[in-house]
């Protein structure tokens, strides 16, 4: 059996390492949410940050929930591998820039130490989207949020994220110490708006008097981050081995492409993230919307429609020529909705979202991306939905895309096998109506789910309940073949 990767000690040549001295760097950010995605993202920019420019930006990575980031990375001393698979082959790398791997639940002293302490410049987010607590209709605290709930009851033993980064300024504001800037990575519109939006209102019931004090001292610069990681399998750590001859439980695989625009608005300093191809600019929601209308879009409808057509990766969901049709015309039709974004082409950012969509090396699940939709729906499908209705565009893509969703959302395949939803809204999604009328009228009644725009709209509504009608009657297969018909016409 290989030995553990703990040292980059008499790795095989072809195996990148840090070019630069781990030691000797100190730790300046604080990561909340050490999954796959930080790992193949914003963790390996920093490496490149390190590398390129140095400073004292390694990380403190912590998990909130579960410990086996932390078990995996702590016995090798923070270094993992990182495989990037594209179409012209496979790339191993090592990365340094995590220094500590944290859980909330058994390193808890050392998590509240690392956000009070005065070397944090910056504390990063990848919670996904549910992770955070927010009610997007009112754009503060969600009560019914399970962490907002114990943190509001408890502000001084924080478990959420308002909660820690709350505490975590008081803090550091009564020992005069400068808080640190709050850099959002989830898939959000606005995600550093959406969050500070979420700590202004936390601090409102739980520390009235550090709400003025966030307004106008801490940073929260938006982010669009783009990298396309599956979850990890036992493959992903066979190959590892097999491309290291180390051992590596930490190891995650991801594709060759990567991008990171990131409002450049960091008073507490940043790496120079810029070594590693992340682009600064005054506004990211160009990009955001771009991001989220067009690839994310896409996705959740080809994994909602690909899923139910027995399609288990999104690599099968590309070999199926009616999807792929309805790809391009989500595509196309996303892209309608959007500001200009400077310096990008829509035309060819699709086309380089079907090639990645391809990528035959990357065994995304379907269902992977199909998780959580009740909090990914309303950023892409029904937002550019609403503009689309706005400029007098055809609906069709996106009602087709919701009715795949709220097809889905009924937790039956169609040879009648059931499937674990993993949505935090199951419970309010779930209905007893079979019909398709009385299914969309349910899921259009959930507060802050659909726009009233969308569901005030009797075009609107009839189409969903037409095409989800027609799923239901005819099955997902029948659908495609006609909806990509009318698509190429
Ligand atoms: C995906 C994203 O799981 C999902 O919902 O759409 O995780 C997607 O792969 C990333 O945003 C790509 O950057």
């Amino acid at each position: 059996m290989s030995p553990r990767l703990a040292t980059t000690d008499g790795l095989p040549e072809t195996v990148a390492r840090p070019r630069y001295d781990r030691d000797t760097h100190g730790v300046g950010i604080v990561h909340l949410g050490l999954g796959a995605f930080h790992k193949a993202h914003q963790a390996v920019a920093t490496d490149d940050a390190l590398a390129a420019a140095g400073g004292d930006w390694r990380i403190a990575g912590v998990s909130l929930r579960s410990a086996a980031p932390s078990e995996e990375l702590t016995p090798q001393n923070g270094l993992y591998t990182l495989i990037e698979r594209g179409r012209d082959g496979t790339r191993a790398r090592v990365v340094g820039a995590i220094a500590r791997a944290l859980a909330l639940r058994t390193d808890r002293q050392a998590v509240l130490d690392a956000l009070c302490a005065p070397e944090t410049r910056i504390v990063s987010l990848t919670v996904t989207e549910k992770g955070y607590g927010v009610d997007r209709a009112s754009g503060g605290v969600d009560l019914a949020h399970p962490a907002i709930q114990s943190d509001l009851a408890a502000p001084d033993a924080p478990q959420g994220v308002a909660g820690l980064l709350v505490w975590a300024l008081g803090r550091r504001r009564a020992a005069g110490v400068a808080p640190f800037t709050v850099l959002c990575c989830d898939n959000l519109p606005e995600n550093g708006h959406v969050l500070r939006g979420l700590l202004l209102d936390f601090a409102a019931r739980a520390a009235p008097d550090l709400k003025d004090f966030i307004a106008s001292e801490v940073a929260f610069p938006s982010t669009m981050v783009d990298r396309i990681t599956p979850a990890r399998g036992a493959e992903t750590l066979a190959l590892a081995e097999d491309l290291t001859g180390r051992r590596d439980e930490a190891a995650v695989e991801t594709e060759t492409f990567t991008q990171w625009v990131i409002e450049d608005r960091f008073p507490t300093g940043r790496p120079a993230w810029e070594a590693s191809g992340a682009i600064f600019v005054t506004d990211v929601r160009p990009y955001e919307d771009m991001k989220l209308r067009m690839l994310n879009g896409a996705h959740s409808m080809l994994a909602y429609s690909g899923f139910l057509a027995g399609h288990a990766h999104v690599r099968d969901v590309m070999r199926d020529e009616a999807l792929v049709a309805l790809i391009r015309r989500h595509l196309s039709a996303a892209a309608a909705t959007l500001a200009p974004v400077p310096g990008v082409g829509l035309a060819g950012y699709a086309e380089d979202l079907i090639e990645r969509f391809a990528n035959p090396h990357l065994a995304h699940q379907t269902y992977q991306i199909a998780m959580d939709g009740s909090q990914k729906m309303p950023q892409r499908i029904f937002a550019p939905a609403v503009e689309a209705m706005r400029r007098g565009q055809s609906l069709e893509p996106f009602a087709f895309a919701a009715a795949a969703w709220l097809r889905y959302t009924l937790g039956r395949a169609e040879d009648g096998a059931a499937y674990d939803l993993r949505d935090p809204r199951a419970a309010a999604l779930a209905t007893d109506r079979a019909d398709a009328e009385g299914i969309v009228r349910h899921v259009e009644a959930i507060p802050g789910l659909i726009p009233p725009e969308l569901t005030a709209d009797a075009a609107w509504h009839g189409m969903v309940v037409a095409k989800l009608s027609r799923i239901l009657q005819d099955g997902i297969r029948a659908v495609l073949v006609d909806e990509a018909g009318s698509a190429r016409s």
